[in-house]
């Protein structure tokens, strides 16, 4: 940009309606929704060189959806969903990358959207009431609403580990992975981390590499995805039933067109409920956690006999009866990590090239130029990879400097974790809606599902204010302090936040214990956040 240009913007910003961070689904919905629905001036910006989010970053080995294809889309445009082939139930990143764009090209939605752009700093105006909006490349407009879309599983997560710099091979982090990809033949290679990415990852590489070492902190649960290709029929079938698909979507407890079967598990007899597991996990996916018995997440002797059934698989599975053993999870309750689903994951530890490392009682001490050391052994790599998760929820936020009235930054406000009315706005921060922020069920429910509804609603919220003459909105102290304490409330009755996982920040050294999704369901928090709607906004304070 000349010097001429930068004055000009410096002294006279773009005025626009909307900012939106991020084009991954949620960008790219409410770019669609506020531009092309409320009839808004929107400019998106996105840190990455192209659209995708999530699926534009996260392309390491392995990387595919974990719900399937069918309702992990978007269902605000029949015709997108008719059109749309999907070409089986679990795609690869590539696929919904490809979807995105498709997404992209189709509304015209590019012309609104400047690529390899992060925005690194917000600051709210008192007296206009206006967002001035800042990007690392100078960048300076002014908006009346600032939307974050930035994703819950954003902000990448390095291991905090002496020497990271050191090592002379080719290290990545998962969720940073090269366009072109990594060669793996001939090589020795070390994975660090088994969440759902490194169970996505440790198969595919290991299919590849000379050798694979797999370092694990603390086992996790995962469930066979089972995945198939879609033929002709099927995909006439789901398009057939699509609005039965979404609206159920809509019902569901976690977003997906099914229920928990309406039994608890202690309502039959042992042979059934092994019958009801084993189904579930013959059927594979999400159904295992959130279709099975109806107190899975509630009581810790019903998930226990699901934990139990989980560790028996595994123990029939791997050959090696100590690698089984060091597999199988036996300190937190199936479902308090995010389960991941995998495909040929446990098997993977049958074949000769591939080691288990347990680093729970041999921590990594430090990488070294060659590898990496524990406190017990050294080993030695060509390559090293860091499927070492993200700084949850809240990282992606709070790595923009964000300023709302008064001169009250976000980092500040949320030093003790984060403080949200119904996870969409911040007290003291007005004209600000975070889609899918904390304190909202988010990553508890199927993304796309959960992304379309904060959309609509912060629709209807400009729309209401529009009609009203109104250029503020924020919530109220109050109202957010009753949300925080009924979300604290409600994840007592829950398994779902005992864990040591990232759902409570455990994951980052110093980050405050915090369960940061809504754990009451999505029928609950969508009646409290029509109720909201239908009270006239209470809770919530419009200024002009
Ligand atoms: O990250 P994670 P992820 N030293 O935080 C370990 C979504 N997702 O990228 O458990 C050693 O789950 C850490 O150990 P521990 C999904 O929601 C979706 O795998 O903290 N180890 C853990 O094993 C998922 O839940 C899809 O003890 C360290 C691992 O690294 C979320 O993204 C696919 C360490 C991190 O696991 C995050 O998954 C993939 C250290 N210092 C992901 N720090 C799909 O839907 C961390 N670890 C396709």
């Amino acid at each position: 940009m000349s010097d001429a240009a930068k004055n000009l913007t410096e002294t006279e910003p773009r005025q626009l309606d909307a900012v939106v961070i991020g084009a991954g689904f949620a960008g790219l919905c409410s770019l669609y929704k506020f531009r092309e629905i409320l009839g808004m001036d929107v400019q998106v910006y996105e840190t990455g060189d192209g659209v995708g989010g999530t699926w534009y970053w996260n392309r390491y080995p392995g990387a595919r959806c974990d719900s399937e294809s069918f309702y992990y889309c978007f269902s605000f445009d029949d015709d997108l969903a008719q059109e749309w082939e999907w070409s089986g139930k679990y795609p690869e990143q590539p696929e919904i990358e490809r979807y995105l764009n498709h997404v992209a090209d189709r509304f015209d939605l590019r012309r609104d959207i400047q690529l390899s752009t992060r925005v690194t700093s917000a600051r709210f105006d008192d007296a206009t009431h206006r967002w001035e909006v800042r990007t690392e490349h100078g960048d300076c407009v002014s908006a009346q609403f600032l939307i974050t879309a930035v994703g819950c599983l954003s902000a990448t997560n390095f291991p905090d580990i002496q020497g990271l710099e050191s090592f002379q091979g080719e290290s990545f982090h998962t969720s940073r992975w090269p366009k072109g990809g990594v060669d793996f033949r001939g090589k020795r290679v070390g994975l660090i981390g088994t969440g759902s990415t490194g169970i996505q990852a440790t198969p595919v590489i290991a299919a590849e590499a000379d050798q694979l070492t797999v370092f694990q902190r603390t086992p996790n649960f995962t469930i066979p995805a089972r995945h198939a290709a879609f033929a002709p029929a099927d995909q006439a079938e789901i398009k057939k039933n699509y609005a039965e698909i979404f609206q159920r979507t809509r019902e569901s407890p976690a977003g997906f067109p099914y229920f928990p079967i309406e039994r608890s598990t202690h309502d039959v007899s042992a042979e059934e409920r092994e019958e009801i597991l084993e189904g579930l996990w013959e059927e594979g996916g999400f159904k295992f956690l959130w279709g099975g018995f109806s107190d899975l997440l509630i009581d810790p002797a019903a998930n226990e006999l699901a934990s139990e059934f989980v560790r028996n698989k595994i123990r029939e599975i791997v050959k090696d009866p100590e690698t089984a053993e060091l597999l199988c999870p036996k300190c937190h309750p199936y479902g308090s990590k995010r389960p991941p689903i995998d495909t040929d994951y446990y098997v993977t530890f049958n074949r000769d090239n591939v080691n288990l490392v347990d680093i729970k009682s041999a921590p990594i001490e430090e990488i070294t130029s060659t590898g990496l050391r524990t406190t017990e052994t050294e080993y030695e790599f060509d390559v090293l990879v860091y499927a070492t998760g993200f700084d949850a929820m809240t990282g992606s936020l709070l790595r923009i400097d964000i300023e709302g009235a008064g001169g009250l930054r976000l980092a500040d406000a949320w030093a003790d974790g984060p403080r949200t009315f119904l996870g969409i706005q911040v007290a003291g921060f007005p004209n600000l809606f975070t889609i899918t922020g904390p304190g909202s069920p988010s990553v508890l429910i199927n993304m796309p599902v959960a992304i379309e509804h904060h959309v609509d609603w912060i629709a209807d919220c400009i729309t209401h204010m529009k009609e009203a003459g109104k250029t503020r909105v924020e919530a109220t102290p109050s109202a957010q302090d009753s949300w925080v304490e009924h979300v604290a409330e409600v994840s007592e009755y829950s398994l779902l936040g005992t864990g040591n996982s990232w759902y409570v920040g455990a994951n980052i050294p110093g980050k405050p214990r915090v369960v940061s999704p809504y754990t009451g369901g999505q029928p609950l928090y969508r009646e409290r956040c029509e109720a909201v709607v239908n009270s006239g906004y209470e809770g919530m304070e419009f200024g002009a």
